[in-house]
């Protein structure tokens, strides 16, 4: 019966690989017990025609990145670090949505098997009780104007019991949160399920518009009043939701000469960072 700690069992490739109840999401793993970016792996593998579906994973990143060249902390033994190749016949202007098929695909996962309430916050993390578990970051590249790869790195916290300081007010794990730490092999299996299952729904139609419902009901700050930064210039509204493109719509009021008006603005994620009106949520 008694509890057992995951945190000393090292990820195995071959264990993984036969744990997924996926058709073709990370039924084969590329496995490192240590790297620099999972992305920049799989952006490699992404070049190489017949990876479509190989899921990169590291025991720990020395150089893990998120948006905008950010650092991305990823200590070895407690976290997942991984990275899905995809080769879809998808119009590269559509790739982007993948962030937001991923972060569904990841906030059911960590449902199912954790029990917490998690939250998505658009366009790329998953926070509980207000802090962040996961990021993801998604990149591709195209080859006269059609996509050669999407590369969608998602880096899960789930069972470092601490943070540095930097991170501690706005990061969380998942056995913080829960009190218990949990199988990483159980939530990767769980998230490519997931992941597998929502992508298939996107190809369909190369939108959301079968999924964004079901993304707006997990949307930490769905009608609540956010901060919208942007490069130069930052705004305040109500997050009405996502579109069936995965853009994020805000409700606005601008003064105009005489009086104000409400506006709908449309986010388009990219340089863009979402903050609720004080603070990370
Ligand atoms: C992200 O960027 O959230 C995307 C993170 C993607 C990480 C995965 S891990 C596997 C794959 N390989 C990679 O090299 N990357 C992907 P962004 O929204 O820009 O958030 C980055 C910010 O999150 C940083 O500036 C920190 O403030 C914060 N941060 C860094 N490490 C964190 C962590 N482990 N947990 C929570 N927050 C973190």
């Amino acid at each position: 019966m008694g509890e057992y700690n995951n945190q000393h069992y090292q990820l195995d490739q071959t264990i993984i690989e036969k744990r997924m109840q996926t058709k073709c999401f990370a039924k084969r793993i590329q496995y490192y017990s240590e790297v620099d970016s999972t992305n920049r792996i799989a952006k490699e593998l992404g070049k190489v025609p017949g990876n479509h579906g190989v899921l990169v994973l590291a025991e720990q990143q020395n150089a893990g990145r998120g948006r905008l060249g950010r650092n991305w902390n990823s200590p070895s033994g407690n976290g997942i670090w991984m990275t899905l190749v995809l080769q879809p016949n998808l119009h590269p202007g559509h790739a982007s949505m993948l962030t937001i098929v991923a972060a569904l695909a990841v906030n059911n996962a960590i449902r199912n098997i954790t029990g917490l309430d998690s939250f998505i916050k658009w366009p790329n993390d998953i926070v509980v009780n207000g802090k962040k578990v996961c990021g993801i970051l998604t990149e591709m590249n195209t080859i006269n104007e059609k996509l050669e790869y999407a590369i969608i790195g998602i880096g899960v916290n789930v069972n470092q019991d601490k943070f540095p300081e930097e991170l501690k007010d706005t990061a969380t794990s998942i056995l913080l949160e829960g009190k218990r730490s949990i199988d990483r092999i159980e939530l990767i299996a769980d998230i490519m399920k997931h992941f597998e299952f929502y992508y298939d729904v996107f190809l369909k139609t190369e939108n959301l518009i079968k999924l964004k419902d079901l993304y707006n009901e997990n949307l930490v700050n769905l009608n609540r009043q956010v901060r919208i930064l942007e490069k130069d210039m930052e705004y305040a509204g109500i997050a009405l939701g996502i579109n069936e493109t995965g853009v994020l719509l805000v409700k606005t009021v601008e003064t105009v000469e005489d009086g104000e008006i409400t506006i709908i603005k449309g986010v388009v994620s990219g340089e863009v960072s979402v903050r609720g009106i004080y603070g990370y949520v």
